[in-house]
């Protein structure tokens, strides 16, 4: 190993170690001090290479929050801080009669990549995983089953998001033509204050109309005590999400392998994910663009607009051969892959898309997770030259600008929280595969 990866593995560990408070990891030190859903899944993945303990730890301490209909929160707040918002009286989870009792959280989900990161403890620890496996096995299995019993009404194998934020990828231009159709009156704006732009320059943060869209649906959620049925009737914002359905159809199949090795019946998780698989290519695949495309179910059409999402599916092996082809065609050729103009793989959003910006969040800048899924895509197809690419430009984004939440595509500076978990745990899980 050579000896500038030895350095950054260690401070790799370091920025972990800064983040975790003994119970769990923050995503990042001041931005994001309580305990997120995805982030503390990709979290895990990373510490199952070094420290399998914290990554078992990590998992669980997540999961004793979960919902007693299954839903797994976005957020398990920490009451000793309070500087964040929405905090845990603006979400008022206790409204809803299935919030935990011990513990408050927000009432919204994260992308399912928690059976992903489970699967990979299983892979480092072997059988020494098991007690971990057996207690939080059931668990998964409820997070599954809630996401296609409530968010998939009509068993088509596609489940809905009904937030932003559950797609994690808050300020998407992909939800602009939702919120653009969400006409709010002075009095249904909810009275808020924000934090993050206290700590964060407010250029790379979302702006306050989103936000106040943000501040709505959570409102509306909470007004109908997080009651599913009442929210799928009302709520103006019901996606089929790409990003969202191929890293579940991607669980599922690791939820199957988990059951196997448990010597539990992994059929439903293999009968859910060959459906959801079917219908993403049926639905949601966009030929003429090689890309998959998010759908509003609202409006009952497919959202054209087009995101580093779009590829994920890839990291889930739902497209054939000749869909994989064109998807990297479509990226190379689109403003995703920019390689041969001198830019940064991989834009979270097309830079010559409409609305595209360098800096502000989701609209534009490179994360570290979406380039994993999409290198854990690319080696999963072959496409050696475009992982080996992705994989060297990764690790020296990281090294030479730090680890950022999100890099400019354009420059590489680095934006948003620094000393940023996933940024870290992801590079280690590179950096440290044998
Ligand atoms: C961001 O989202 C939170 C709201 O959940 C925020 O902006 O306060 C997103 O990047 C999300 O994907 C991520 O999980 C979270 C914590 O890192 O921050």
């Amino acid at each position: 190993m050579e000896h500038l990866d030895r350095i950054l593995i260690r401070q790799a560990k370091m920025v972990l170690e800064f983040n975790w408070t003994g119970e769990y990891t923050r995503p990042g030190p001041r931005l994001y001090p309580h305990q997120w859903s995805w982030d503390s899944a990709l979290i895990s993945i990373g510490y199952s290479r070094y420290a399998p303990e914290r990554a078992a730890q990590e998992l669980l301490h997540l999961f004793r929050s979960q919902w007693k209909n299954g839903l797994l929160p976005h957020v398990v707040f920490d009451p000793g801080f309070s500087e964040y918002f929405p905090g845990i009286g603006f979400w008022d989870a206790h409204l809803s009669p299935d919030s935990p009792d011990d513990h408050q959280t927000s009432g919204v989900v994260q992308p399912p990549v928690h059976a992903t990161a489970a699967l990979e403890l299983y892979r480092r620890l072997g059988e020494d995983a098991r007690p971990f496996l057996t207690e939080l096995f059931p668990k998964l299995a409820a997070w599954h089953d809630y996401l296609y019993r409530e968010r998939d009404p009509e068993g088509e194998g596609l489940v809905y998001i009904r937030h932003p934020w559950e797609s994690g990828m808050d300020n998407s231009p992909i939800w602009d033509p939702i919120l653009l159709g969400m006409q709010l009156s002075p009095e249904e704006i909810p009275a808020y204050q924000r934090a993050d732009t206290h700590i964060v320059d407010p250029e790379d943060r979302p702006e306050m109309s989103a936000y106040d869209r943000y501040a709505y649906l959570i409102r509306l959620f909470a007004g109908y005590g997080y009651d599913e049925a009442e929210i799928r009737n009302s709520s103006p914002f019901l996606v089929q999400n790409v990003l969202f359905n191929a890293l579940l159809c991607r669980a599922e199949r690791d939820l199957a392998e988990l059951a196997r090795a448990l010597g539990e019946d992994p059929t439903r998780f293999e009968i859910r994910a060959a459906k959801t698989a079917r219908a993403m290519n049926g639905k949601l695949w966009d030929e003429k663009h090689g890309t998959y495309l998010d759908y509003d179910l609202r409006s009952g059409t497919l959202i054209r607009v087009y995101a580093a999402s779009g590829y994920l599916p890839l990291f889930a092996g739902i497209p054939d051969g000749n869909q994989a082809q064109s998807m990297l065609r479509s990226m190379e050729h689109h403003g995703f892959y920019p390689a041969k103009s001198g830019g940064i793989c991989a834009p979270s959003y097309d830079m010559y898309g409409y609305g595209f910006s360098p800096v502000q969040y989701w609209r534009g800048p490179v994360w570290i997770n979406i380039n994993w899924f999409l290198l854990r895509g690319f080696e999963r197809y072959g496409f050696t030259e475009q992982a080996d690419h992705l994989r060297a430009t990764t690790i020296r984004l990281v090294r030479d600008r730090g680890f950022y939440e999100y890099f400019n595509p354009l420059t590489g500076r680095g934006h948003g929280s620094d000393f940023f978990s996933w940024t870290a745990a992801l590079l280690l899980d590179v950096l440290l595969e044998e």
